[in-house]
């Protein structure tokens, strides 16, 4: 699917854009079945919860920022279904990771017109931790994503610290210590993309992006896609019964959990 030059930049910066993987057809339909989904389905709120706010949001902003998250879209739609298995997003996670690739989430990421919410510093690690590196997040873009739009922004290279530790609570989603690590004095990349574009990148990468300014939507839709024979870290050994998109499990995970 894609060049060694390409693979090789993925693993050296911990992420690579890769435009029109989804011709205007396919994001068109995606597009529109993620809307009559939101129509039905979708319900808004503010955002990631929790102190971080007080250090990417002026104080009128802090809790009026706008969000449509969602999990699952192929519970309401066979097209959602059907993408966890396509041939060029599986085949670039294969180029990244190997033959064999286990689909692990998707998820919705909607940023309203006007005030879209801001995501803080963070890996994605601490989300959903597995007991290996080779974890491989596709963000989706459904429309164009301007910088002013609340573009994915990254700390290039930064997946090779591996995991790091994250402020976590009750009342906040995990997010890295303001005081360390806040776009103020880390540097990172802005990654501007198009719809049809998909930004891939290692689940230890920090990244983060600001608000959604303009006047259109920016959705993006996040899918997970693992090394088989890699484990959640704390949870039983049936949760790594998710569907395998490309090659086979060839580990029984039962015998060696
Ligand atoms: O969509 C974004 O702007 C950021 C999403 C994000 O942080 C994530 O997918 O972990």
């Amino acid at each position: 699917m894609l060049t060694a030059s390409e693979i090789e930049s993925y693993h050296e910066d911990g992420y690579l854009k890769v435009e029109q993987l989804f011709t205007p057809e396919e994001t068109e339909e995606l597009s529109s079945e993620m809307d009559r989904i939101i129509d039905e389905w979708g319900e808004e709120q503010i955002g990631w919860k929790g102190p971080w706010r007080t250090r990417y949001l002026v104080d009128e902003e802090q809790q009026t920022t706008k969000a449509v998250f969602m999990h699952n879209p192929h519970f309401y739609s066979a097209v959602w279904g059907r993408v966890i298995f396509h041939p060029r997003l599986v085949g670039a996670v294969q180029d990244f990771i190997g033959q064999d690739v286990q689909w692990h989430h998707t998820v919705l990421h909607g940023k309203p017109p006007e005030k879209g919410t801001p995501f803080p510093m963070h890996q994605d690690y601490p989300f959903y931790p597995h007991d290996g590196l080779d974890f491989v997040d596709c963000l989706v873009h459904l429309d164009d994503a301007p910088l002013e739009s609340g573009a994915l922004r990254v700390v290039q290279g930064s997946h090779k610290n591996g995991p790091l530790e994250h402020i976590r609570g009750p009342d906040t989603a995990p997010h890295l210590p303001t005081d360390k690590y806040h776009p103020d004095f880390l540097p990172s990349i802005s990654v501007p993309a198009k719809a049809g574009d998909v930004i891939f990148f290692s689940y230890c990468l920090i990244h983060w992006s600001g608000v959604n300014r303009t006047n259109e939507w920016r959705r993006t839709v996040r899918f997970g896609y693992h090394k088989p024979e890699m484990r959640p870290v704390g949870r039983p050994p049936e949760d790594v019964y998710n569907n395998i998109v490309a090659g086979g499990f060839r580990t029984n995970p039962v015998a060696v959990g």
